[in-house]
């Protein structure tokens, strides 16, 4: 009873920051975001009686407390409904730094949840698929379907309309690239988790955020389906403004970007002026993602260095949540 899955991490073009409920991972936006070829990871799951507890580790090391928990309560869930009281052993590792600043834990998510059910003897579909990454990690959700996804809010209590549906499929643009600059190697001080449940509490912008925040979800779904990268990328920098203005506006406040965040912002306005097209969004920390077409990267690339940033990683869209037979013990 073991299985492997590889899934691709994924960058939010339109923004989730905050849960309607916490336990099941239910957003109170939709979001839309694109899977990332080559920035993977790799789940193995094990269920089996010589096993007394369940073990997870990432990336060599054995987790406890909320991370352990978190997949607990997914294989609780598949146990729950195979019928089962095997215990596992959860190995997961990612082929990209923590420090690129994607949600590292929405690869591991959509890996664990196909590698854990098919360990169980489950075949889910890619909804069913979605709705259990989403219990995992939010952005999980998302990382299962290849291309560009959009995660629909949903709107009842027991999370089933809540999940990841295909907008259109890594082939659809081809050109599309995201460029993620890291500007520090520090570890971020907030964890998303913890930095999002305090806007929702504590920010006087929320329902505003909320409520526009939706409405670019729907927007960003018709851009990407035009191909209307102009428009896209606007609606992209202006969604990430917003959400960074709400996690500012969060008591205690929540500051993510650093000096050289800020130079770079600047510097991606000032070339889009001098006729080279390109937007900026950031996540739940410093790193600036670049968000530009194939024919650029190679001038942007060089201007990036020029700021005095040397790591810059180059993805294209990705492909959705696959099994593989090459486990990882
Ligand atoms: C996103 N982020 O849409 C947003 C933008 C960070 C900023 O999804 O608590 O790791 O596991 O649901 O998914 C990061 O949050 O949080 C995230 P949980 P997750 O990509």
């Amino acid at each position: 009873m073991k299985s492997t899955a590889i899934a691709n991490a994924n960058i939010a073009l339109t923004k989730y920051w905050g849960k309607r409920e916490d336990k099941l991972i239910l957003p109170h936006q939709s979001s839309v975001s694109v899977t990332l070829h080559g920035l993977t990871a790799t789940t193995t799951v094990e269920f089996d009686k010589k096993y007394s507890q369940d073990v997870f580790l990432l990336n060599g090391q054995e987790q406890s407390g909320e991370e352990l928990e978190r997949v607990v309560d997914i294989l609780n869930i598949l146990r729950q409904r195979a019928g089962s009281a095997l215990h596992t052993k959860v190995m997961s590792t990612n082929n990209f730094p923590t420090v690129a600043g994607f949600a590292s834990s929405a690869a591991g998510a959509a890996a664990l949840a196909l590698a854990a059910s098919k360990a169980i003897g489950l075949s889910l579909d890619e909804i069913e698929l979605s709705i259990l990454a989403r219990q995992n990690s939010g952005s999980g959700t998302r990382s299962v379907s290849g291309g560009f996804v959009q995660w629909l809010r949903g709107e009842k209590n027991d999370g089933s309309d809540s999940y990841g549906i295909q907008l259109a499929n890594e082939k659809h643009w081809p050109e599309f690239r995201i460029l993620a600059c890291i500007t520090t190697r520090q570890a971020k001080k907030i964890k998303s988790r913890a930095g999002m449940k305090q806007s929702v509490a504590n920010c006087p912008y929320y329902s505003a955020w909320k409520e526009s925040a939706n409405k670019d979800s729907d927007e960003m779904k018709k851009l990407i389906l035009k191909k209307d990268f102009t428009a896209l990328g606007q609606l992209a920098e202006h969604n990430c403004l917003k959400m960074h203005a709400v996690m500012m506006a969060t008591t205690p406040s929540i500051i993510y970007w650093n000096e050289k965040t800020v130079q770079l912002m600047h510097a991606i306005i000032e070339w889009r002026e001098q006729g080279l097209e390109c937007y900026f969004t950031m996540d739940g920390g410093p790193q600036v993602k670049i968000i530009c077409l194939a024919k650029d990267v190679a001038e942007i690339i060089k201007r990036v260095k020029e700021q005095g940033i040397d790591e810059v990683l180059e993805c294209r869209p990705g492909e959705g949540v696959r099994s593989t037979d090459n486990h990882l013990f």
